[in-house]
C-alpha cells in the first residue's frame, strides 16, 4: 500500500470514529474520490509455489466420537511461520462429517476459545434450537449438545461459527468443516468416489509478518467485505493436488469472507457442474467458468483424460462485479495429472428429479432492500455501533434500512406456506451473496444479464446478488417452528448489521 492512500484510508477511518455516524460515511461513500481510494487500497495476491500437497480434514468418527471441541492451535501454513489458528480439531477448519440421510448427529461441543461461538450447519434442515442462532451461544469453557437427525437430500453442506458480530473474525481463524450427505439417489449415480472424489475450501487470507493471520477491517473494508492476498485451500497456500487421467469429482465450498470466484481451469477445459449448494441438479450443465460467492458450494465433474501428465491450475478469472471485485485474475491451486485412469465413467443425462415450486402458490411475496439501506438511517442508535464486542462494529450494513437486532423478530412465517423472497440491490453498490437458514430454495429469476446460471438450476441456500440486480427465490417453508436469520453471506457485511430474524409460526 502507498503512503499517501494509506493515510486517506486511516483518515477516513478516524473521522468516522470521531463523528460518530453513518451519515458522514454516507457522504465517504458517495464520494467518488473515495470510492477510487479504496479500489485502489485492494491488495494484489501473492501466489505461492504451489509445492504443498492439498491436505484433507480428517474424517469425523461418528461411530465412536461423541464430541468435538472448538479451540485454537498452531499451524504452519508459511514455511518456517507459525499462525495461531481456530479449528474444529488441531489444526485450522475441522473435521469432515460424511453421514447418511437419517442418520442422528448427538455429540457435545465444548467452546475452548477465549470468547463465545456456536455451530451453524449451513444447508441443515435441523430445528431452530440446534441451528447456531446468533445470540444462543456457548460460553468460553462451557458446552452444548447438539442433536438432530438428517432429513434432507445429499449434497455438500458446512458447518461454522455464527455468534453475533463474532462470525467474521471466528470463520477467517479458521472455523470451518465439510458436512457431506449421502443418499440413495446420489449413491445410485456411482459418481466418481475414493481418490477421484475431492474435497475442498478456498479462502483468503492475509498475513503480518509473524505468520498470523492479520485481521483488522477498517470501516472501508467493513463497506466492501475483507480481502486477502493469499490463497488457501483447505488450510493450505496455493497447494497442488494430484489426480488420475480420468473423471474427477470436485465439491468446492467458498469459505472466504467476502471474495467471489469466477472459477476456470488454466488449461480453458469444460467442467460440468452436477450440483450446488443443495445437492444434485436436475441435469448437468457444461461450463468453462462460474461465479462462487462466499457461502455457496459447487460440485463439478471434470474429465482430465486428455491432460495425462499434464499440470494446470485452478484460478478465479476477471469479471464484472460492479467495480468492487474480480478485477484480477488468480492461481488458486495446482492440478497434476497422473497417468491414464482405468476407471470407466458415462456421464448420467438426468440426475436427479427437481420439482419446480409454482409461483402462483405462493401466499406472499417479501421485499428486502440490500441496497446497502442502513447506510442511509441517520437514526442508528449510538448503543447499537458501542455493542461490538468483536473486531467489527454494528451499524454499516442493515436489511430494509435496519441493522441487526438480535431481540427484535423482523418477519413471521406459517409454517408450511410458500413464499417468494425477492432481494433488491438495484441501488446497491456492493456484492451480497444472501443466504437464509432452516430452508432450501430455488432461484425464480435474476433481473439484467446475468440469467440464472448452471448452479442456480437446482436447490439453493445462499445466492449471489449483484450490484443492480434484483433476484427473485422461492420456497416451501419446512414445519420446524422457532427463529431463524436471513443474512448476506459477506461475514463482515453480516456483523455489521445485515442479517434479520425470522420465525416459522
Ligand atoms: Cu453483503
Amino acid at each position: 500500500m502507498q503512503r499517501k492512500q494509506f493515510i486517506k484510508i486511516t483518515g477516513a477511518t478516524g473521522a468516522f470514529t470521531l463523528l460518530g455516524g453513518t451519515s458522514w460515511l454516507l457522504q465517504s461513500c458517495n464520494n467518488e474520490q473515495n470510492k477510487k481510494d479504496m479500489l485502489s487500497n485492494a491488495l494484489k495476491m501473492i501466489e505461492g509455489d504451489f509445492n504443498t500437497p492439498l491436505p484433507a480434514p480428517p474424517l469425523f468418527d461418528l461411530k465412536n466420537t461423541k464430541s468435538f471441541e472448538a479451540k485454537q492451535t498452531p499451524v504452519e501454513i508459511l514455511k518456517g511461520k507459525k499462525t495461531n489458528v481456530y479449528g474444529y480439531y488441531e489444526g485450522m477448519l475441522g473435521k469432515t462429517y460424511i453421514v447418511n440421510n437419517g442418520d442422528v448427529i448427538n455429540l457435545q461441543f465444548t467452546n475452548s476459545l477465549p470468547q463465545v461461538t456456536n455451530v451453524h450447519w449451513h444447508g441443515l434442515i435441523i430445528p431452530s434450537d440446534m441451528d447456531g442462532f446468533p445470540s444462543r451461544v456457548t460460553e468460553p469453557g462451557g458446552t452444548f449438545q447438539y442433536q438432530f437427525t438428517i432429513n434432507q437430500r445429499a449434497g455438500t453442506y458446512w458447518y461454522h461459527p455464527h455468534p453475533d458480530m463474532l462470525t467474521a473474525e471466528q470463520v477467517m481463524q479458521g472455523l470451518a468443516g465439510f458436512f457431506i450427505v449421502r443418499d440413495e439417489e446420489e449413491n445410485a449415480l456411482k459418481l466418481p468416489n475414493g481418490e477421484s472424489e475431492i474435497a475442498f475450501v478456498i479462502q483468503d487470507r492475509r498475513f503480518k509478518e509473524s505468520g498470523e493471520f492479520d485481521y483488522a477491517p477498517t470501516d472501508a473494508e467493513v463497506m466492501t467485505g475483507f480481502f486477502g492476498n493469499y490463497m488457501l485451500v483447505n488450510g493450505a497456500y496455493n497447494p497442488y493436488k494430484e489426480v488420475k487421467a480420468g473423471w474427477n469429482r470436485l465439491r468446492i465450498i467458498n469459505g472466504s469472507n467476502a471474495r467471489v470466484y469466477n472459477l476456470a481451469f488454466s488449461n480453458e477445459q469444460d467442467f460440468v457442474v452436477i450440483g450446488s449448494d443443495a445437492g444434485l441438479l436436475a441435469a448437468p450443465e457444461t461450463v468453462k467458468s462460474i461465479l462462487l460467492s462466499p457461502g455457496e458450494r459447487i460440485d463439478m465433474l471434470v474429465d482430465f483424460t486428455n491432460e495425462a501428465n499434464n499440470d494446470f491450475f485452478l484460478q478465479s478469472e476477471i469479471f464484472n462485479g460492479g467495480g468492487v471485485q474480480g478485477r484480477e485474475a488468480f492461481k488458486i491451486m495446482k492440478f497434476k495429472v497422473g497417468d491414464k485412469s482405468n476407471e470407466t465413467f458415462t456421464l448420467p443425462a438426468v440426475l436427479s428429479v427437481i420439482k419446480k415450486i409454482n409461483p402462483s402458490g405462493a401466499s406472499k411475496t417479501r421485499t428486502f432492500d440490500i441496497s446497502n439501506a442502513s447506510m442511509h438511517r441517520n437514526d442508528m442508535k449510538d448503543s447499537a455501533v458501542a455493542k461490538g464486542t468483536g473486531k467489527i462494529k454494528m451499524g454499516l450494513h442493515g436489511i430494509n434500512g435496519i441493522s441487526y437486532d438480535a431481540a427484535v423478530m423482523n418477519e413471521t412465517i406459517t409454517a408450511g406456506a410458500t413464499e417468494i423472497w425477492e432481494f433488491n440491490n438495484s441501488s446497491g453498490g456492493q456484492i451480497h451473496p444472501m443466504h437464509f437458514h432452516g430452508n432450501h430454495f430455488q432461484v425464480l429469476e435474476r433481473s439484467g444479464k446475468r440469467g440464472i446460471i448452471a448452479t442456480e438450476t437446482g436447490w439453493k441456500d445462499t445466492v449471489l446478488v449483484m450490484p443492480g440486480e434484483k433476484v427473485k427465490v422461492i420456497t416451501t417453508f419446512s414445519q420446524l417452528k422457532g427463529k431463524y436469520v436471513l443474512h448476506c453471506h459477506n461475514l463482515e457485511h453480516e456483523d455489521s448489521g445485515m442479517m434479520l430474524n425470522f420465525q416459522i409460526v
